[in-house]
C-alpha cells in the first residue's frame, strides 16, 4: 500500500507533547548571549524631535543601544513596496513602532533603560477608520478593478435592487509563539540567522539591505514556528533584522523574542474591511449585477496588503457566476501597525462580503438562503468563467452542495428551526449553508517557484530540505510521505531537515496554501532525476546477470525498498545495498529539484488571467443557537463536506480542516480588537481577546472529505488545504443572520463581522423587545 494517503502522525506530534521539540527561546544560551529589546512610539502618529540614550547607556548590563543611525545599509523595505523604516527616522506611524534597538544582558536591565531612554515627540493627529482615510484621501497603492459586462445598464432595468455597505473586523492571527529570531555572528561579518519565519528568504534580503550586508554573508535558519498563520510571513523580519543588527554591532549571540502583549501590540493582523455594494437581481434571486467597493484597513505602510486586496477582489465571486459584475478595491493608509497575512489572505473578506449579499437577497425575496445559492452556483459545462476570465475546469460546487444538503438534512433541520424560532420566547435558532471556492496558487507571478534539495546516505536513508517551512501544518510529514514514496522505501528512512537559506536559495514564503504543492513537487523533481540515475545503472546491473536480458531502464521498479528489472523480479536488491553499489560506480545520489507551477498568469492592469492553478472547494452548513437574554450563541452542529483531492495524509489534512473552521469562526464571532481613542490596542493579551475554546466546538461536528481524483495538475492529485477551511467558519455567521432574519419581519438586519454577543442583541433588539431590558443605574 502507498504511502501517500495514509494517517502518518506529524512528526513533531511527540516533541510537541513531550517539550522536546525545539523551538527559537529553547535554543540554550550562549555566554555571552545578548536579549535584544526595542522601545516604540508611544504615539500613532507623531513626529520625532530627539531620543536621549545617555542616561541608559550607563545602565549596568546595557551593552548597545541603537536608531536608525547605526544602519549601515538602508533603512527602508517591504515586501512589495518598500516604504517601511526598521527605525524610525522622522515620523512614527503607529503606536510602538520602534525607535531604539537594545542590547542588554538581563531583563532587569533593558526594563532600566526603557524607562531612562528619553524620547520626545510632537503628537499628530492620527487616523485610525476607513472613513476617515477615504475622506482625506489616504490611501496604498493604486485603485483596482476586475469588470466583466456592464453593471450600470442592468441597474437601470432591474425590478429588484439592494444596497448597503459590510463592515468586517481585523483578526490576531494568535500564534502560540510569539516572533522570535536568534542572530549569530560569524567570521568576515557574517550572520546566521535562527528565526520563526515563514519566509527566511526575505530575511536573508532584508537583513542583508538594512545591515549593509552582501545576501551571501547572512544564512537563515528556521526549524519550525509555534504557528504562524500569515503573522510570520512579512513580519518576522523586523525582529530578527534587530538581532542581526546586534550581532553585527557587539559580535555577541542576540536574541529577540518578543512577549505576547507586545507581540500583539506592535504586529499586523487580518484586514478590517468596509464595503459598499449594489446588487441586481431577479424575482428568483439569479444575480445579474454586481457591483462592489472594497475598502481595507492597510495600517500605516503597505507591507502585503496590496496582494491581500487583489486576493479580496478575486475572491468576490464566492461561489457564483456574476454574468455583469464591477470589483474595485483600494487599501487605505491609517496609523495602526501595518496589516499583514491572515490565513485566506483577503479571500475570507471577499468572499463573505458576497455572502452577506446573498442573505440579503434571500431575506428581501423571503427565500431560502440556499436557494439563492444553488441558482448561483458555478456550472460544470457553462457559467463557469470567473469575472477575471479564468474557466473552471471540473468544477465539484454543485455536487458538494447537493451532497452536503442531504447529508446534513438540511431542508428537515430548516423547517425545525423555523418551528422552533415561532415557540421559543427565550431563544433563536439559525441554520445556514456556505461555500468555498479557493484560489490556489499565489496571484504574484514569480512566487510559484520551489526547490528542494535530496540526498542519498550509503545507508539507505534520505535527507530532505525545501523551502518551505513547518509552523504545524504538516509540511514535513507530507514532504517526507511523497520522497518515501518516489523510491517506495520506508517512511522512517526519510529526514526533513532544517529549512535554511544556505540549502534552498531564493525561497518563496511558505503561504498561500502552496507549500505542499510547490516544495513537495520541487522534491518529486528532485527524486525522479535521482531514480532516472539509479535506474539507468539498475538497467546495466541487472541485464549484466547471465539472464539475457537487454538493458532497458523502463523496466526498472522502485517497490518496497527493492529495486528489480520488471522482467527479472526475483532478482530484486535492497534499496540500501543498491545506493552502495551506485555510490561506488559514482553515480550521483544528491540532486536539487527545482519546479515551476505551470500556466499561471494574472494581469494586474486589465484585471484578466489565469492566476489560479486550480481551486479548493468545500461548503459548511451550521446550526446555531442565541439566547435572547444575553445574545450568546452556540453552534450547535456543523457539517462540512470539503473537496482537497487526494488526500496525502487524511489525519493532517482533517486537523487542517477543523482547525481552519475554527478560526473563521472565531473571526466571525468573539474576536473583537478594541482600540482606544488614542490608538492602543486595548485587547492586547488572552484574557482581553477571545479566541475559541474548546467548549465553542460544534456540539455536533461532521467533517468529510467530497472524493475526487480529477486533479491531476497537483502533486499527488492533492489539493492545498491550509487556508481553504477557514472559509467555511463563515457559515456560522450566515446562520446568526438566518437567525435574525427570522425575528426581523422584513426590515433589513444590521450584523457585522464579529457577530459577538453584544452585536448579536443589540442586533436583536432593533426588532424585539429583548425580555429584559438592560437598565442603566444611576449612582
Ligand atoms: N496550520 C497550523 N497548524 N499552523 C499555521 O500556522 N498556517 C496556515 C495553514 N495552516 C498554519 C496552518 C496558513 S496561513 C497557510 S498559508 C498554510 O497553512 C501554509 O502551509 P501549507 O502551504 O504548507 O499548507
Ligand atoms: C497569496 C499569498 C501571497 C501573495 C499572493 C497571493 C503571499 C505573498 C505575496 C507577495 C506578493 C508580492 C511580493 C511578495 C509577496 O503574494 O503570501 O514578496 O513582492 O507574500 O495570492 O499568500
Ligand atoms: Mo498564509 S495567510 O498564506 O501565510
Amino acid at each position: 500500500m502507498s504511502i501517500i494517503g495514509k494517517n502518518i502522525p506529524h512528526d513533531s506530534a511527540i516533541g510537541h507533547v513531550t517539550g522536546e521539540s525545539v523551538f527559537i527561546d529553547d535554543m540554550p544560551f550562549a555566554k555571552n548571549e545578548l536579549i535584544v529589546d526595542f522601545v516604540g512610539s508611544p504615539y500613532a502618529h507623531g513626529e520625532l524631535i530627539s531620543v536621549d540614550t545617555s542616561e541608559a547607556e550607563k545602565i549596568e548590563g546595557i551593552i548597545g543601544l541603537y536608531t536608525y543611525k547605526d544602519l549601515d545599509g538602508i533603512n527602508k523595505f517591504g515586501p512589495i513596496i518598500q516604504d517601511e523604516h526598521l527605525l524610525v527616522e522622522h515620523t512614527a506611524t503607529f503606536m510602538g513602532e520602534p525607535i531604539v534597538v537594545i542590547a542588554g544582558e538581563t531583563r532587569q536591565a533593558i526594563a532600566k533603560a526603557k524607562k531612562a531612554i528619553k524620547i520626545v515627540m510632537k503628537e499628530l493627529e492620527p487616523v485610525f477608520t476607513i472613513d476617515e482615510a477615504i475622506k482625506r484621501e489616504q490611501y496604498i497603492g493604486v485603485p483596482r478593478f476586475i469588470i466583466r459586462g456592464d453593471v450600470q445598464s442592468v441597474f437601470k432595468t432591474s425590478e429588484h435592487i439592494l444596497e448597503g455597505t459590510f463592515i468586517n473586523g481585523g483578526q490576531e492571527q494568535f500564534y502560540l509563539e510569539s516572533q522570535a529570531s536568534i542572530a549569530y555572528p560569524g567570521e568576515d561579518n557574517t550572520l546566521v540567522i535562527h528565526s520563526s519565519t515563514q519566509h527566511p528568504s526575505e530575511i536573508v534580503q532584508v537583513a542583508a539591505s538594512i545591515l549593509g550586508l552582501q545576501q551571501n554573508q547572512v544564512i537563515c535558519i528556521t526549524k519550525r514556528m509555534g504557528g504562524g498563520f500569515g503573522g510570520k510571513e512579512s513580519q518576522a523580519c523586523h525582529f530578527a533584522v534587530m538581532a542581526g543588527l546586534v550581532a553585527l554591532k557587539t559580535k555577541r549571540p542576540a536574541r529577540a523574542v518578543l512577549n505576547k502583549d507586545t507581540d500583539m501590540m506592535v504586529t499586523g493582523k487580518r484586514h478590517p474591511f468596509q464595503n459598499n455594494y449594489k446588487v441586481a437581481f431577479d424575482k428568483n434571486g439569479m444575480i445579474t449585477a454586481l457591483k462592489v467597493d472594497l475598502f481595507s484597513n492597510g495600517g500605516a505602510a503597505a507591507d502585503l496588503s496590496t496582494s491581500i486586496l487583489e486576493r479580496a477582489m478575486l475572491h468576490s465571486d464566492s461561489a457564483y457566476y456574476l454574468p455583469n459584475v464591477e470589483i474595485n478595491g483600494r487599501v487605505c493608509k491609517t496609523n495602526l501597525p501595518p496589516n499583514t497575512a491572515f490565513r485566506g489572505f483577503g479571500g475570507p473578506q471577499g468572499t463573505l462580503n458576497t455572502e452577506n449579499i446573498i442573505e440579503e437577497i434571500a431575506h428581501y425575496l423571503k427565500k431560502d438562503a440556499y436557494e439563492i445559492r444553488r441558482i448561483n452556483c458555478y456550472g460544470v459545462n457553462d457559467r463557469n468563467i470567473t469575472p477575471y476570465g479564468q474557466i473552471i475546469h471540473n468544477n465539484v460546487l454543485p455536487e458538494i452542495f447537493d451532497e452536503l444538503i442531504y447529508s446534513s438534512d438540511y431542508t428537515e433541520r430548516l423547517e425545525a428551526v423555523k418551528e422552533f424560532n415561532s415557540v421559543s420566547k427565550t431563544h433563536l435558532k439559525g441554520i445556514s449553508l456556505s461555500p468555498v471556492k479557493f484560489g490556489i496558487s499565489f496571484t504574484t507571478k514569480f512566487l510559484n517557484q520551489g526547490s528542494a534539495l535530496v540526498n542519498i546516505y550509503l545507508d539507505g536513508t534520505v535527507q530532505v530540505s525545501t523551502g518551505g517551512t513547518e509552523m504545524g501544518q504538516g509540511l514535513n510529514t507530507k514532504i517526507r510521505q511523497i520522497v518515501a514514496d518516489e523510491f517506495s522505501i520506508d517512511y522512517e528512512t526519510v529526514r526533513i531537515m532544517a529549512t535554511s537559506t544556505e540549502k534552498n536559495n531564493n525561497t518563496s514564503p511558505t503561504a498561500a496554501s502552496s507549500g505542499t504543492d510547490i516544495n513537495g513537487s520541487a522534491a518529486v523533481v528532485a527524486c525522479q532525476a535521482i531514480r532516472d540515475r539509479l535506474s539507468e545503472f539498475a538497467a546495466q546491473y541487472f541485464s549484466s546477470f547471465e539472464n539475457g536480458i537487454t538493458k532497458a531502464k523502463e523496466h526498472i521498479v522502485f517497490k518496497d525498498n527493492y529495486i528489480f528489472d520488471n522482467r527479472l523480479p526475483d532478482n530484486k536488491i535492497a534499496f540500501k545495498d543498491f545506493v552502495v553499489l551506485a555510490y561506488r560506480e559514482r553515480v550521483s545520489l544528491g540532486e536539487r529539484g527545482f519546479y515551476q507551477t505551470p500556466g499561471v498568469d494574472f494581469n494586474r492592469d486589465t484585471g484578466k488571467g489565469n492566476p489560479f492553478l486550480y481551486f479548493t472547494n468545500g461548503a459548511a452548513v451550521s446550526e446555531v443557537l442565541i439566547d435572547k437574554f444575553t445574545g450568546e450563541l452556540k453552534v450547535l452542529r456543523s457539517d462540512i463536506l470539503i473537496d482537497i483531492g487526494e488526500s496525502i495524509n487524511v489525519g493532517i489534512d482533517r486537523g487542517q480542516v477543523i482547525g481552519g473552521f475554527i478560526q473563521g469562526m472565531g473571526w466571525v464571532t468573539g474576536e473583537e480588537l478594541k482600540y482606544n481613542e488614542k490608538g492602543y490596542l486595548l485587547s492586547h493579551s488572552p484574557t482581553t481577546y477571545k479566541i475559541p475554546n474548546i467548549t465553542d466546538v460544534p456540539d455536533i461536528f461532521n467533517v468529510n472529505f467530497f472524493k475526487n481524483d480529477t486533479n491531476i495538475v497537483n502533486v499527488k492529485k492533492s489539493k492545498a488545504v491550509g487556508e481553504p477551511p477557514l472559509l467555511l467558519g463563515i457559515s456560522v455567521w450566515t446562520a446568526v443572520k438566518h437567525a435574525l432574519s427570522c425575528v426581523s419581519s422584513g426590515k433589513r438586519i444590521n450584523l457585522s463581522v464579529p457577530a459577538t454577543n453584544e452585536e448579536i442583541i443589540m442586533a436583536i433588539d432593533q426588532f424585539e423587545e429583548i425580555p429584559i431590558k438592560i437598565k442603566v443605574l444611576e449612582y
